[in-house]
C-alpha cells in the first residue's frame, strides 16, 4: 500500500516515514527541503534498509500538486506534514504561514476529492486549546481564540477537513492533536536538526549540553505551578510516529466512528522545565548551565494530554519515559556535533 508523506523528510515526518517502512507500507515523500535536507534519506535507509520515492518540489505549485497525483494514481493515504511551525516567524510573516499551512491543504484535498476513497491525516497541535480551563485537556475542550496565525492555521486547518469530510463521505480523515514532540530515534539516523538558534526548550538544552549554546534561559519561574516554571506535555517522537500508523489502520480498515476524528496526542503526564532539565542532568551525567529570566510572551502556564479517547479508540500508548527521550535526544545531539 503506497502512501504519500508530506513533509517526509521533516522531525515528525522523518520518523513517520521510518515506522510506515517499517510496517510493510511503500512511501512516496514530497519535501521541497526548506528545513530539512537529503541527507535524512541516508539516515532513513540505514535503519529501514528500504527505498523509498522522493520528490522535491513546494506544494505551492499547485499544478505540480496536481501532476503528482495524476501520476501517483494509487496512492491510499496521505499523512500531511509539510507545513511552517514557528510560532514567532508567523507573526511576522502571516501571509506564508497562510500559504504554506493553508493554501497547501486546500490544493491537496481537491486532488483527494477526485478520488473514490482516500484516507487523510493532518498534523494538528494541542496550541488549539489554549491555556485549556481544564487539565488534563480532553479532545473535548474548547478550541480558543489563536494566539499566533501559527496557531490560527492549525484551527483553521481542522475545521477545512471538518467541513469537507461533511460533503465528502469518500474522503476519511483524523487530525492528530500533538503535544511537546522531542527525542530521536534511538539509532540516531534521524532526530531534529533546527536551524538556527533553537526556539524549543529541547534542542536549545542539548546544545547548550554539548557547549554550542553558552546557557539556556528559563523562561519564567513565578508561575502558578509546584516549582513556578511551566508544564507541557513532552512526548518521544518515535511513539509519536507510532500514533499515525495506527491512525491510518483505522481509515484503512474503516474503524473510524465518523468520516473525521480529532485524537490527543501525548504521554498525559506534565513535567515542568525544571524537570526537564532534572531528567537531562541525570540522563547526560553533566550540569546544565541556566539561569531564570523574564517569562517568554505567549507561554501558557501547563498542557498536558488526556489521551483516553487515542488509548481506548487506536489502541496507541505512548511507552517512553521522558529520560529516554531526553537520552535519545542527547544521542543525537553527540552524534550531530560531537
Ligand atoms: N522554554 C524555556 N527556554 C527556552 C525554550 C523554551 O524556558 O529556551 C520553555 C518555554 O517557556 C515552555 C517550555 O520550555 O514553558 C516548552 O517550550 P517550547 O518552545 O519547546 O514548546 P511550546 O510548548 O512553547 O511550543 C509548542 C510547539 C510549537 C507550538 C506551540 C504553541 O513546540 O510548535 O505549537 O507549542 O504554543
Amino acid at each position: 500500500m503506497k502512501i504519500l508523506v508530506t513533509g517526509g523528510l521533516g522531525f515528525i515526518g522523518s520518523h513517520t516515514v521510518v515506522e510506515l517502512q517499517n510496517e510493510g507500507y511503500e512511501v512516496v515523500i514530497i519535501d521541497n527541503c526548506s528545513n530539512s535536507s537529503t541527507e535524512v534519506l541516508k539516515g532513513i535507509k540505514a535503519i529501514t534498509g528500504k527505498e523509498l520515492v522522493f520528490e522535491n518540489f513546494d506544494l505551492r505549485e499547485r499544478d505540480k500538486v496536481e501532476d503528482f497525483f495524476n501520476r501517483h494514481t494509487d496512492i491510499e493515504g496521505v499523512i500531511h506534514f509539510a507545513a511552517s511551525k514557528a510560532v514567532g516567524e508567523s507573526v511576522e510573516k502571516p501571509l506564508l504561514y497562510y500559504e504554506n499551512n493553508i493554501s497547501v491543504l486546500v490544493y491537496i484535498l481537491k486532488e483527494l476529492q477526485k478520488k473514490d476513497k482516500t484516507n487523510f491525516i493532518f498534523s494538528s497541535s494541542c496550541t488549539v486549546y489554549g491555556q485549556a480551563d481544564e487539565l488534563p485537556i480532553t479532545e473535548n475542550a474548547p478550541v480558543k481564540i489563536a494566539e499566533s496565525p501559527y496557531g490560527n492555521t492549525k484551527q483553521i486547518g481542522e475545521e477545512i477537513i471538518k467541513d469537507t469530510c461533511k460533503v465528502q463521505p469518500n474522503l476519511n480523515a483524523i487530525a492528530l492533536r500533538y503535544f511537546n514532540p522531542i527525542g530521536a530515534h534511538p539509532s540516531a539516523e534521524i532526530g531534529e536538526l533546527p536551524i538556527g538558534v533553537p526556539q524549543n526548550l529541547i534542542p536549545f538544552i542539548t546544545q547548550t549540553g554539548i557547549g554550542l549554546r553558552k546557557e539556556l534561559s528559563v523562561f519564567g519561574d513565578d508561575y502558578p505551578t509546584e516549582d513556578g516554571t511551566c508544564i507541557r506535555d513532552y512526548i518521544h517522537v518515535v511513539d509519536l510516529a507510532k500514533a499515525h500508523v495506527v491512525a491510518l489502520e483505522r481509515l484503512m480498515e474503516n474503524n473510524n466512528v465518523s468520516n473525521y476524528e480529532v485524537f490527543n496526542v501525548g504521554t498525559g503526564t506534565g513535567s515542568s522545565v525544571l524537570e526537564v532539565i532534572q531528567s537531562f542532568e541525570k540522563v547526560s551525567d553533566q550540569k546544565l548551565n541556566y539561569k531564570i529570566v523574564d517569562r517568554r510572551e505567549g507561554d501558557i502556564t501547563s498542557a498536558y494530554a488526556n489521551t483516553d479517547k487515542a488509548n481506548n479508540e487506536l489502541g496507541w500508548k505512548a511507552k517512553s519515559s521522558l529520560d529516554e527521550a531526553l537520552s535519545s535526544a542527547w544521542k543525537w545531539e553527540q552524534k550531530v556535533r560531537g
